[in-house]
């Protein structure tokens, strides 16, 4: 598991090409002026990452979580807001692959596949985040529709992408009585709020869901009623390894920048770089993504073998490759000394960028309910 074979490397290399050839030129402009880059999110889809574990017979590509978390780290190391993009699309984009009807996958998986149409997930509302089962948003059945009323909250792509995943009450208080529905853009009833101004992840748009009476066919009803919870968490179950492979990807490029940095710069008359209290420190970093990056793979082969343990496993995931990614840039920030905090240096962009992965797709405090439930057996 830990030598990739040729196959393997090919994919990872694939990957890393497109980030260095496409995103990391690109990031920080992308960044200054918020600028989502659908053009280039086509060129990704056109190399098969707009359905990396979706079923071929739709344009998908077929390959494991495995292979999800070595190419998100890859894309991360040349924009982490992007990468982690492209992960949202394939999060909702497999849902529907693995819930969906025939029809529903004939109708929407081939447009998404080629990221011709790009998806959002819309789970989070204004009183409702990490208690995600208490969310409002109602949808009532009205003959062969639903009409869909309440506010989705953070949005990711929202105003910029075409296939909204939303899940919604259909029935009682709690996680049995939601539903999850397929609500295409232009659905009469549906707008978007505001760009919101973000300290990070500047390169793709969040805003709010606004559904008023929002008319949606019975047939883009997700799976059956009362089964939405359960869809919304099995996707979030690999949306959040996909986000700890961002972490990683986006500190190792810090780390690699800071060891070509501390070469270059010289005090005390000799390279930074001989300075054996920042080797430690180079060491220390280089350690984290590495325990990070086991860890991950790990989770990610549980996930593939749908072994027991897989939740807890991608929470362990999660709330350890984001907090080791995030402690990684920041210190190779502070590494930079005055430069690191430098716009054109690149590195507090990805600290930014790296700051919200602690936070969404669970936050690293619900990963540790999460965690704490298997051990204590709740
Ligand atoms: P709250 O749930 O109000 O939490 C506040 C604090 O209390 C946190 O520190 C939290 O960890 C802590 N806390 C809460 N409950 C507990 C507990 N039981 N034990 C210990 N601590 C607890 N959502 C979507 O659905 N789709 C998206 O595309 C999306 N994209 C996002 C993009 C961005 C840039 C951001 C910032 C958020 C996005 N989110 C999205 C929402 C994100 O998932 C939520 O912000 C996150 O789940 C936390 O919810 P909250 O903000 O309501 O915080
Ligand atoms: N995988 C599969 N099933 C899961 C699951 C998971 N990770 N987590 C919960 N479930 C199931 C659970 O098994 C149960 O199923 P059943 O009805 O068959 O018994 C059902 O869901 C309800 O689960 P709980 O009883 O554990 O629900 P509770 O409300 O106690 O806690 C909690 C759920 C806190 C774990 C969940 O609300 C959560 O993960 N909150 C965080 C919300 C979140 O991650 N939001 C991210 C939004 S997306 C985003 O940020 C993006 C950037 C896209």
């Amino acid at each position: 598991m830990f030598t990739l074979d040729e196959d393997e490397k090919a994919i990872a290399e694939t990957a890393r090409s497109f980030a260095d050839e496409l995103l990391a030129p690109n990031a920080l402009e992308w960044d200054e002026r918020k600028h989502f880059p659908v053009d280039v999110l086509r060129k990704a889809g056109s190399l098969g990452l707009g359905g990396i574990y979706i079923r071929d017979d739709v344009g998908g590509s077929a390959l494991r979580r495995l292979d999800a978390v070595r190419i998100f780290e890859q894309l991360a190391t040349g924009c982490p807001a992007i990468a982690a993009y492209i992960s949202i699309h394939n999060m909702a984009t497999w849902m529907i692959d693995t819930y969906g009807d025939e029809a529903q996958r004939n109708r929407w998986l081939p447009g998404l596949t080629s990221m011709d149409l790009l998806a959002s997930y819309a789970l989070t509302e204004p009183g409702v985040g990490s208690d995600a089962a208490a969310l409002s948003t109602r949808a009532v059945r009205d003959g062969d529709d639903y009409l869909l009323t309440g506010v989705k909250q953070f949005i990711s792509g929202a105003g910029s992408t075409d296939v909204y995943v939303i899940m919604a009450r259909t029935g009682h208080p709690g996680a049995r009585g939601i539903s999850a529905f397929i609500v295409p853009a232009d659905t009469p009833g549906l707008s978007f709020g505001a760009n919101e101004r973000k300290m990070g992840w500047n390169a793709q748009p969040t805003r709010q869901v606004v559904l008023d009476n929002a008319r949606v066919p019975a047939a883009n009803l997700l799976g059956v009623e009362g089964n939405g919870f359960r869809i919304a968490m099995n996707g979030l179950n690999g949306g959040r390894l996909n986000i700890a492979a961002c972490s990683l990807g986006g500190a190792q490029t810090a780390l690699d920048r800071t060891v070509a940095y501390l070469n270059e710069r010289k005090a005390f008359g000799s390279r930074l770089l001989d300075n054996t209290a920042l080797q430690f420190d180079l060491a220390d970093m280089r350690t984290s993504l590495e325990a990070a990056r086991t860890l991950l793979w790990r989770a990610a082969a549980a996930l593939d073998a749908d072994a027991p343990d897989k939740v807890e496993l991608c929470a362990m995931a999660k709330r350890f490759g984001t907090d080791a990614g995030f402690e990684v840039a920041n210190k190779a920030l502070q590494l930079h000394g005055g430069y690191g905090y430098l716009a054109e240096y690149g590195i507090e962009k990805i600290v930014r960028d790296l700051r919200v992965h602690q936070i969404l797709e669970g936050t690293n405090e619900i990963m540790r309910v999460v965690v704490a439930r298997s051990v204590v057996g709740a």
